[in-house]
């Protein structure tokens, strides 16, 4: 007997449903605002090309990610149009990695990404890091999105899953570099954000 094809999720990914309640939610994205205001989004562009993404984006913590067409994919210490030192990670942010990342540093890196209804995220490993020992803690807020995770070759058999508002997902041990991706952003499926959109957090090491 042959039963249906469920491709398992890769080791080392932990998923870890509902982990905020909505009153830690509300907290998270009152901090995030007042992120933004220090911080302000921008258009990430594509290497080479200057195409956009179709996020908008802004980080905390030491080091932010960038990417523009004249420098390419990097971490720096600055942002890159007001040329300020990035804002601090919430401490409600340093406890959950604390909590789940099973590494001794603090992360180094928030990347904060922003997706309003029509925005999606390629297929794509993150590799920008020298430290893939520690893993990468991804926070999802607002709307549910439709989430997608390959393995170590962009080729290999996917699995899509929805991700919604206060779901915690810990990248580690095998997982850290699988090819995964935002498919879509399902509209008006939380109430969290006014204006609707989805906000997702990654904390991350990028020096071992
Ligand atoms: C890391 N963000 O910013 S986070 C990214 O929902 C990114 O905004 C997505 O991919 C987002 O680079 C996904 C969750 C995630 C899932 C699988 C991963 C991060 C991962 C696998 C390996 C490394
Ligand atoms: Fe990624």
């Amino acid at each position: 007997m042959t039963s249906p094809a469920v491709r398992p999720l890769p080791p080392g990914l932990r998923y870890l449903p509902g982990h905020f309640d909505r009153e830690a939610q509300a907290g998270l994205v009152e901090a995030v605002r007042a992120i933004v205001r220090d911080a302000p989004l921008f258009v990430p562009r594509m290497p080479k090309t200057g195409k956009p993404l179709s996020v908008r984006m802004t980080n905390c913590g030491p080091l932010g990610w960038v990417t523009d067409r004249e420098g390419g994919y990097r971490y720096q210490a600055h942002h890159p149009a007001t040329g300020n030192p990035w804002p601090a990670i919430p401490e409600s942010l340093l406890r959950l990695w604390q909590a789940v990342s099973d590494h001794a540093g603090p992360p180094e890196a928030c990347l904060v990404n922003f997706y309003d209804a029509d925005a999606r995220m390629g297929l794509h490993q993150d590799r920008d890091e020298s430290a893939f020992s520690a893993p990468v803690v991804s926070v999802s807020l607002g709307d549910q999105c439709l989430f997608r995770v390959g393995g170590l070759e962009r080729g290999d058999p996917t699995r899509s899953f929805r991700l919604s508002s206060g779901d915690v997902v810990v990248l580690g041990g095998e997982s850290r570099l699988v090819f995964h991706g935002v498919d879509r952003i399902y509209p008006g499926t939380s109430t969290l954000l006014k204006n609707g959109g989805r906000i997702n957090l990654t904390l991350r090491r990028v020096n071992p």
